[in-house]
């Protein structure tokens, strides 16, 4: 057991674990049952000022340290993990609400991504190239940016921070953190798990708080040249307004309205399976989840009636019991929100078929619990079809042909993942080819994106930049190319190689 009770956490800052300055504390507390996690500091300018400076100074010799020695202390990092797998898996059922088999999936993204970021220590490939003169010698290198400011959300409390931090800190960057204030204890794991692993003083800090005070004071300190950013579009939208004044570098990753398409020769059933996992795993709180259903008109009836029966099947419960299927939302506005969207769904004119309730029987009555909800007769320009709910909530849009499927999939404002159901070669690679997002799945959900992939989106999704894979790096890094002039003499490019 994992769970702490009301005990008072800190933050960490230049390698020691210190309250807020003000003194104050929130509470996170379970979704599923209203149970106390832990009491957090809730920091302010201050706070975050102190984290930027221990950030700053620790870089000096962070940024000095080789590439494959940052790279061995994450590999340390992922064996820590890979021991803490079953203490982190359960806190997070708890903490954060998701079942015990996506948490564990959550914790081993973690794990992956470092491994796989450690060994980038070792490669971080430049270029080098011929130069258009003599005796001259060229190369481009990739260097730290700085102090990376990293806010992430809730919904992969363990998978996020890895993805931000863990090329961020093989780079050379250093790090202030700053995690959702409904999961700050398994970002606190996270961090004491990386301190343990030999990360030096100053090289990883953690302010914990709310985004409107420490993840503004983070945003806008001008010390903090590189922000990376998890959540909504209208946040996102915030943050770079906010981090403009200094030009920093702003990664997003933001919203999505993901949709899997089921085409006419498509297996069914598979596509019941993956619409399922993708659209109620996780509660539907991914960023990647199936929030939309486009199906052929000729498999439309048999898909409903297969897909209504088998959420109707799935459980409700706490994420660590073994029966549950859905746990819980993570808070009250979260399940106010989905609640809203029923509604606003069944004015439309949709066909609420499954679910549009709060589950209260039982013990459920205690933590925020929602029903697979499952719109049906749901035209494409309906709000339940273009605003991201991030809930269990989806929408069955009935096609003529796969022309229309592949207009709907992508009359959206996002651009994350997508997905097509279909054995027809010629049709799986004109939507490969077709679906403007990031991510596209032949037979699969929407979820489940592998770390060495580059992970992210098009349009309102982000503003172009990806996370995971070697993309990372680019994030992370700056380029600088280098010119060694060994000749001995003035040699001037595009003048002293002018032909004739
Ligand atoms: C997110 O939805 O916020 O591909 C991240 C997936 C996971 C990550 C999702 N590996 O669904």
């Amino acid at each position: 057991m994992t769970t702490t009770g009301t005990k008072t956490f800190k933050n960490f800052i230049g390698g020691e674990w210190v309250d807020a300055v003000s003194g104050d504390t929130f509470e996170s507390r379970s979704p599923a049952t209203g149970e106390p996690i832990g009491l957090f500091p809730k920091s302010g300018a201050e706070d975050v000022d102190r984290a930027v400076r221990a950030a700053q100074a620790a870089y000096e010799d962070w940024r000095l340290e080789p590439a494959p020695k940052r790279g061995e202390i994450l590999m340390r990092f992922a064996r820590v993990l890979e021991r803490e797998k079953e203490a982190l898996t359960d806190l997070m059922t708890r903490e954060m609400g998701k079942v015990k088999a996506e948490a564990g999936g959550d914790v081993q993204e973690a794990i992956d991504m470092t491994y796989y970021m450690a060994g980038e220590g070792r490669r971080m490939w430049g270029q080098t190239t011929p130069s258009e003169l003599r005796d001259k010698f060229n190369m481009s290198v990739r260097v730290p940016v700085g102090v990376v400011g990293a806010i992430t959300p809730w919904n992969f409390p363990i998978a996020i921070p890895s993805w931000k931090l863990a090329p961020a800190l093989v780079c050379g960057n250093t790090v202030v953190l700053k995690p959702a204030e409904d999961t700050p204890l398994l970002a606190e794991r996270f961090v004491e798990l990386l301190e343990e692993s030999g990360l030096p003083a100053g090289v990883v800090n953690i302010v914990h708080g709310y985004g409107e005070t420490a993840g503004d004071a983070l945003v806008r300190h001008p010390g903090v040249p590189i922000i990376t950013f998890t959540g909504s579009r209208e946040t996102g939208v915030a943050v770079t307004k906010a981090a403009a004044d200094n030009l920093k570098h702003v990664h997003l990753e933001l919203g999505g309205k993901n949709a899997i398409i089921v085409l006419e020769d498509a297996d069914v059933d598979l596509a019941v399976e993956g619409i399922l996992w993708s659209a109620f795993g996780t509660s539907g709180q991914r960023c990647t989840a199936a929030s939309r259903v486009i199906a052929h008109e000729k498999i439309y009836d048999a898909l409903q009636s297969k897909l209504v029966a088998a959420a109707e099947r799935l459980r409700l419960g706490p994420g660590w019991d073994d029966e549950t299927d859905v746990g819980p939302v993570i808070n009250k506005a979260a399940i106010e929100k989905s609640h809203a969207y029923t509604k606003i769904g069944s004015d439309e004119g949709a066909r609420l078929l499954t679910g549009g309730e709060i589950a209260t029987e039982g013990d459920l009555g205690n933590g925020f619990f929602y029903r697979p909800t499952i719109f049906g007769d749901v035209d494409a320009q309906m709000r339940i079809a273009q605003e991201e709910i991030f809930g269990p909530t989806t929408a069955l849009i009935k096609v003529r042909d796969f022309d229309e499927a592949i207009r709907v999939s992508n009359g959206i404002k996002y651009g994350l993942s997508s997905s097509i159901y279909t054995r027809d070669v010629n049709k799986a690679f004109r939507a490969m080819r077709d679906l403007v997002a990031g991510i596209t799945y032949v037979n699969a959900g929407t979820t489940g994106a592998e770390v060495h992939l580059p992970f992210g989106g098009t349009k309102d999704t982000g503003n172009g930049h990806r996370e995971a894979g070697q993309a990372a790096l680019d994030v992370f890094t700056e380029w600088k190319s280098i010119y060694v002039d060994y000749s001995g003499k003035l040699q001037r490019a595009q003048i002293d190689n002018a032909a004739g």
